[in-house]
């Protein structure tokens, strides 16, 4: 019988799942080399620990690895239902949260490695925390895809540690209870972008889709809907998402450096976003939220378990 310990917290609604012992030997390569390995090797731990029975499509893992930068607190690999992640913007505020609950962190600033570079994060209190990202940027606005049987749409492809596409031109109700038309509504620009060869400037899949809509509170400035690479949509207004969106607002002058954007998400949680300028016209994103611990687990991996390795959808 194998045994995963994980804390499972949420941010703004959004839940992450850190493997904080008993996880896979990923060697001590690069982020990147070892999140091959994990791919590699044991991909089947990936869908145990976040698929059902013990999981659900929404939840987002990370598995805690020793840095290879002595400065950083720790690094960390993220995973959903589907794959693997770049980064994980409600996931890192999660981290933080969780590394405070564990009594490894204090309040303060931290350095933490990811497979698609160095990120900080300062831990304000038990629950607030503010990620600073990798630097982000649009690589093309205005992009025309025609859905079929719902229209041309038009959005921008932008880098948030994820790919993005942001929908410009979208007039769907932003609702709690509209969510399943949402769902399907970005599932179809998703698969419409591929079939017409739409992807990122290396192939890459645009598998993280945003609209958005008026605020419910005015004193926000925009709320979205996420969809995420395993088609659950994100709870939280989406930290990777939202260094995507303040590039966008960045590129289009909308947005200063410095300025604050509230985001609320669909189920009404908050990201308060602000940027910086980085090199080569790329932006350094920090997005601050709340996470709150949801439990300690100790996961059991029964062999005899017809379904030990998690329901792959
Ligand atoms: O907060 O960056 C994020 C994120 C990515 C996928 C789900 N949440």
């Amino acid at each position: 019988m194998q045994r995963i310990q994980v804390v499972d917290s949420h941010t703004g609604g959004e839940p992450t799942r850190i493997i904080v012992d008993g996880g896979p030997d990923l060697g001590d390569g690069s982020l990147v080399e070892r999140r091959e390995v994990f791919r590699e090797n044991f991909d089947e731990i990936r869908s145990a620990v976040v698929n059902e029975p013990r999981g659900s499509d929404v939840l987002v893992g990370g598995i805690l690895c020793e840095p290879t930068d002595p400065d950083c607190v720790c690094g960390v690999i993220y995973f959903n239902n589907a794959s693997y992640l770049g980064m994980c913007g409600h996931g890192t505020i999660g981290l933080m949260v969780t590394l405070n609950h564990l009594g490894r962190i204090t309040p303060g600033q931290y350095k933490i490695e990811t497979p698609v570079g160095l990120v900080s994060a300062e831990l304000h209190d038990h629950e607030t925390v503010t990620v600073k990202n990798v630097e982000s940027y649009r690589w093309k606005s205005d992009v025309e895809v025609d859905v079929p049987n719902y229209g041309t749409i038009v959005g921008d492809i932008a880098w948030g540690g994820n790919w993005f596409f942001l929908v410009k031109n979208s007039k769907e109700r932003l609702e709690i209870g509209n969510v399943r038309h949402l769902s399907n509504v970005t599932i179809q620009i998703r698969e419409a972008l591929e079939a017409q060869g739409i992807f990122g400037p290396q192939g890459e899949l645009l598998d993280h889709l945003e609209l958005f809509g008026e605020p419910d509170n005015p004193e926000n400035h925009s709320k979205n809907f996420v969809l995420c690479p395993g088609l659950a949509y994100d709870r939280s207004p989406c930290g990777t998402g939202m260094s995507a969106k303040l590039a966008c607002l960045a590129a289009d002058g909308v947005l200063k450096p410095g300025e604050i954007w509230r985001q609320e998400s669909i189920v009404g949680s908050i990201f308060s976003c602000t940027y910086e300028p980085g090199s080569e016209g790329r932006i350094t994103p920090s997005i601050t939220g709340k996470a709150h611990i949801s439990g300690e687990t100790t996961l059991l991996l029964d062999p005899a378990d017809p379904f030990c390795m998690g329901i792959r959808s």
